[in-house]
């Protein structure tokens, strides 16, 4: 080890590799507090360079490594694996920071993995553009996270997950090779396509330093409507009534009546409008060129199962409605802290009509469990955060819920990723030639489990 550390003081600087323990601890636990490890160091190279040469050294002495960005997965990926193991090196790639001119002619920029997607997006905002994908880690997620996870977040509906932005990646291999084009060719044919090879590949392939993004126009006009109906299956009535009379819908959300109250407690506000108890609450925004106010509200009226239903284009009034989606999952934290029981969490999606199935299922999984289920997320996708708080046993309640899911034609992980949280349940939705192919990559391109041993069940 102490040769290991040797070589990666001469690769980065000894001011970034950190080996105390009160340097590593944030590193090494996930931001649930549910997954930790050791590390024996956390290095922090600054170029694609030094990251080539942090991947050589870690080769060289057989040590594994996790890739890191802002620590904020909730899928337990991006720290040390629990129980400690084999020695391991953490990975940060926050200092890949650096955000490259905006691109207006071709709505593009280059960007270092380790930016923020607050950064990135308030980079292309300067120039009336912006990053397409948006969720409530912004200020910390990384983009290389993001694309290692093919995060979605609020506005999928519109312009799809992470991996649908990503044009071009520069990665580095286990070899140490650095493969990508950073290019942002909008059409090439021309065999394997590294961002579709690398999204979602949760630092299991390589560990993509840089990415060449697609970015939108950013609207002048923004709004956001809070709309109660009755039931889960009224949601998806008033989701099509939307997508058909809305042609500036930017995201529809879902809250469940516990969500709404447990995050409503935790700002110390009440939202203007609550559902009913079998109901359900839409957080809508609609973003355009020109107000959108006339076209929601229209759409609004016209629509079966609205309730009741309110709209604003007011920045500061939009801000708070939205705290109201935004910080569920602080809430659900805190909860979990004051309890002093991790949350269990599952990011479950299946197919919309399925929806109000997958809710009575995951009620009556958590009601034979005894534990409190707060769940809430991303209505078009029929993606739910199921966050489940002092659950007693987490495997029966996973085996149970996610075994619905995937019957009723979904999936296990909807945007979360798999991480080392869910790879026991993948074969519920992966059969086994397709377990097998995805080994058979992993070995291609990472003969000696360097990368994220265990993560998505490989290797490790
Ligand atoms: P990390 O947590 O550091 O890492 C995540 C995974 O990616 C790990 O497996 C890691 O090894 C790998 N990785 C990181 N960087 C790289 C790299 N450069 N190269 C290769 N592999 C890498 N997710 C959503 O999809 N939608 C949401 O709406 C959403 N909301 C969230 C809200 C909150 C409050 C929180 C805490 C999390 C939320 N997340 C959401 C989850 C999380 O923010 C995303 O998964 C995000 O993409 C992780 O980015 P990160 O930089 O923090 O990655
Ligand atoms: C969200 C995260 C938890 O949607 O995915 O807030
Ligand atoms: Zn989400």
């Amino acid at each position: 080890v102490q040769a290991l550390l040797q070589d990666l003081r001469a690769a980065v600087g000894d001011a970034h590799v950190l080996v105390d323990d009160d340097q590593r601890t944030g590193y090494e636990v996930d931001w649930t507090g549910r997954y930790r490890g050791a590390a024996v160091a956390v290095v922090r190279p600054g170029s694609t360079a030094e990251v080539q040469a942090v991947v050589r050294s870690c080769s060289t002495h057989g040590v594994a490594l996790v890739p890191q960005g802002g620590n904020t997965g909730l899928v337990g990926g991006s720290v040390p694996r629990h129980p400690t193991g084999a020695p391991t090196i953490v990975t940060s790639l926050r200092r890949l920071a650096r955000i490259g001119d905006i691109d207006e002619a071709a709505l593009q920029v280059t960007v270092g993995a380790g930016a923020t997607l607050a950064a990135v997006a308030a980079r292309a905002r300067a120039s009336s553009l912006d990053l397409p994908v948006d969720f409530a880690a912004r200020d910390s997620a990384t983009i290389g996270g993001a694309i290692a996870t093919n995060a979605g977040g609020s506005r999928v509906v519109r312009f799809g997950t992470m991996r649908h932005q990503v044009l071009g990646v520069e990665a580095v291999l286990a070899s140490g090779d650095v493969v990508g084009s950073l290019a942002g060719l909008p059409k090439e044919s021309a065999g394997l396509h590294w961002p579709s090879i690398l999204s979602g590949s949760e630092g299991t392939l390589a560990i993509v330093t840089a990415a060449r993004l697609r970015l939108v126009p950013h609207y002048a006009h923004t709004i956001t409507a809070l709309v109660t109906v009755p039931t889960v299956s009224d949601a998806g009535r008033v989701l099509a009534h939307l997508r058909a009379h809305v042609s500036s819908l930017d995201a529809v959300e879902v809250v469940l009546p516990e969500a709404l109250d447990l995050v409503a407690e935790h700002l110390g506000s009440a939202p203007p409008i609550r559902p009913s108890t079998d109901g359900l609450a839409l957080l809508i925004d609609c973003a355009a060129p020109v107000d959108p106010t006339a076209e929601l509200t229209t759409a609004l009226e016209a629509s079966p199962k609205v309730v009741d239903c309110v709209v604003t284009a007011d920045a500061s009034q939009r801000r708070a409605l939205l705290e109201f989606r935004d910080r569920i999952t602080e809430a659900v934290a805190a909860e979990s802290t004051r309890i002093g029981t991790p949350t269990f969490k599952l990011d479950v999606a299946v197919p919309v009509e399925r929806l109000a199935d997958l809710v009575v299922e995951a009620s009556l999984a958590a009601d034979a469990d005894g534990c409190r289920l707060i769940a809430f997320g991303h209505l078009a996708e029929g993606n739910l955060h199921l966050n489940h708080l002092g659950a007693r046993d987490t495997s029966q309640l996973a085996r149970r819920v996610l075994g619905a899911a995937a019957e009723m034609g979904g999936t296990i992980s909807a945007e979360h990723g798999i991480g080392v949280a869910k790879t026991e349940y993948l074969p519920m939705i992966r059969n086994e030639a397709e377990l097998a192919s995805s080994r058979a990559i992993k070995s291609a391109l990472d003969p000696g489990d360097l990368l994220n041993p265990g993560v998505l069940g490989l290797g490790g």
